[in-house]
């Protein structure tokens, strides 16, 4: 058994509110059907991470994605693994290679994928074979609006989302788009796990508030890892 089901088994269910603030690292929390936050499970890799994730940017640059209705993304993003998420005035798809460079898009690191598999596996879903992972770069100001995440081609298989560096107000919604958001506090090293009835969810991240992270300056990163095929 690992180390995160040992906490699981120890401290299954935690009742959730309308605020968490991520003071109670190691624990897991369910937050609703199918979805698990595993507090702080990253943040002893964060330093391999984050060399990872720098890498990542080296070989395939973070950039400002244009949606199809004609705006430019405030988060800058990146992706590594055999297909990347990407946008442009034509619409949302995953692609093999890079478009800026036409080069396949870096390998996902070893140490990325048995993060997320062992998140998986933590939360209910062994097995779990990510071919993607979409790395998004926020500064100050960045965020996401509300959407759900239904381009990729397993929608029966989990995301496992990571998050390093500045602290951000995640918004998660309901089924429906007009369902009122909660909010919850995702600092560095949460590791949410989202799949089952909760695969659907409409979510989006709140402005980045200003700050400085010893590890990471004035960035946050988030990596999301997918079945997209
Ligand atoms: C809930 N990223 O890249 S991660 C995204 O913090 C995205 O950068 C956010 O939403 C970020 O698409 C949120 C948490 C997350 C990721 C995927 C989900 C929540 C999710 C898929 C379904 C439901
Ligand atoms: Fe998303």
């Amino acid at each position: 058994m690992n180390a995160v089901n040992a906490v699981m088994q120890r401290r299954p269910y935690r009742p959730t509110g309308d605020l968490f603030d991520g003071a109670d690292p190691g624990a897991s929390e369910v937050l609703a059907d199918g979805a698990w936050v595993l507090r702080g499970y990253a943040a002893a890799h964060a330093p391999v991470l984050l060399a990872e994730i720098a890498a990542i940017a080296a070989a395939a640059a973070p950039r400002h994605l244009i949606v199809p209705g004609g705006k430019r993304m405030s988060v800058a993003m990146t992706n590594c693994g055999a297909l990347g998420w990407v946008s442009d005035t034509r619409g949302y798809r995953y692609e093999p290679c890079d478009p800026q460079s036409g080069k396949p898009w870096p390998a996902m690191p070893a140490s990325l994928l048995s993060l997320a598999r062992e998140a998986a596996d933590a939360a209910g879903y062994a097995g779990f074979a990510p071919d993607a992972s979409l790395c998004n770069f926020y500064q100050p100001g960045a965020r996401m609006s509300l959407h759900r995440d239904h381009d990729e081609g397993d929608l029966a298989a989990p995301i496992v989302s990571i998050s390093l560096g500045l602290p951000a107000t995640f918004l998660w919604g309901g089924l429906a788009r007009a369902d009122r958001a909660r909010r919850l506090r995702l600092v560095h090293g949460d590791v949410v796990v989202w799949g089952g009835a909760s695969r659907l969810v409409h979510h989006g991240v709140a402005p980045l508030a200003e700050g400085e992270h010893p590890l990471s300056g004035r960035w946050r990163y988030n990596l999301t890892f997918r079945k997209a095929r």
